[in-house]
């Protein structure tokens, strides 16, 4: 396997960083998953776009250009020779000293380039449909880490993942200070309730999957609607998915122990997910 670090092919052996990496030593940086279907990578410049805002937003300096960056990912898998992949972009600040101050990282940012396979639920939980728990752990305050802000410090999202493992599920939904349904750990959520779409507007990424599948969902004229969402209102919905780069579009049958509808896959979520396969091949940067 060839990782991409920092302007150069190295061997995964190879691909080493300073443990005074910033990224390292305090989850300061920033990065991004995308998927390649086909030798396509789907809405990449969409993924380059928020990582840049993210870089941005945290003044993290990137010194390739979003072009060279989308340059740099088309290399990288074809030095992998992957048509179908997961790859993830991390762009880290660099290496300074033992303090938070990022001003003291005299080097340029750390760009790193992984193209890899990645299967975040059985196949069978697809067909089948998942089921979830709420947990604890809130989702950050906008005020305190914007969900908006894709960094390297995703302990919340990881501490939400260890309560629904520990309690034997594979995905937690994740609450906002209100109590407001705001996403999973590493997905958006939808519910579909008489016909209509609902996703959380609050404490929640603004997913990419979330988004080409609400552009699906308005194309076939099913229309959908950014709202506050009770986990009452997911609890009695006649369907529910996730959406995430990672995950894909996968059903949801079952959050704390409540049958969410039939109790299987909906025949909506059926319908996005064969829409959402029909794009994923085509709509992004061929290589
Ligand atoms: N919410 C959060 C908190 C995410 O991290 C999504 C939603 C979905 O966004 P996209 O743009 O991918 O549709 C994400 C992104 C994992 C993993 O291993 C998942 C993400 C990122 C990194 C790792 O589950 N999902």
């Amino acid at each position: 396997m060839k990782i991409y670090l920092n302007g150069k092919l190295v061997e995964k052996k190879d691909a080493k960083i300073s443990v005074f990496d910033h990224g390292y030593l305090y989850g300061d940086g920033a990065f991004e998953g995308v998927r390649t279907y086909k030798r396509n990578v789907f809405k990449l410049k969409e993924h380059i776009e928020r990582l840049y805002e993210t870089a941005h937003s945290m003044m993290l300096r990137v010194h390739l250009t979003q072009d060279q960056m989308i340059q740099a990912i088309v290399k990288t898998l074809k030095a992998n020779k992957l048509s179908d992949a997961y790859i993830r972009v991390i762009i880290s600040r660099g290496e300074g000293d033992l303090g938070l101050d990022p001003r003291k990282c005299k080097s340029n940012a750390t760009v790193v380039i992984i193209a890899d396979k990645i299967a975040l639920y059985p196949k069978e939980l697809y067909r089948n449909g998942m089921e979830i728990i709420t947990v604890p752990t809130v989702r950050n305050l906008n005020e305190a880490l914007n969900p908006q802000l894709k960094s390297l410090n995703y302990l919340n999202n990881i501490l939400a993942k260890i309560e629904a493992s520990t309690s034997g599920y594979m995905e937690a939904l994740m609450l906002d200070s209100q109590g407001y349904v705001a996403e999973c750990t590493g997905d958006n959520i939808f519910i579909l309730k008489d016909e209509e779409l609902l996703t959380p507007p609050n404490g929640r990424l603004c997913g990419i999957t979330r988004d080409a599948v609400i552009a699906l969902a308005q194309k076939n004229k099913i229309k959908a609607y950014e709202r506050l969402m009770t986990r009452h209102e997911v609890y009695t919905a006649d369907e529910c998915f996730l959406t995430g780069t990672a995950a894909e579009v996968i059903p949801i049958v079952k959050v704390d122990g409540r049958v969410i509808g039939s109790g299987k896959p909906g025949k909506t979520t059926l319908k996005l997910i064969k829409l959402f396969r029909s794009i994923t091949p085509k709509d992004g940067v061929k290589y």
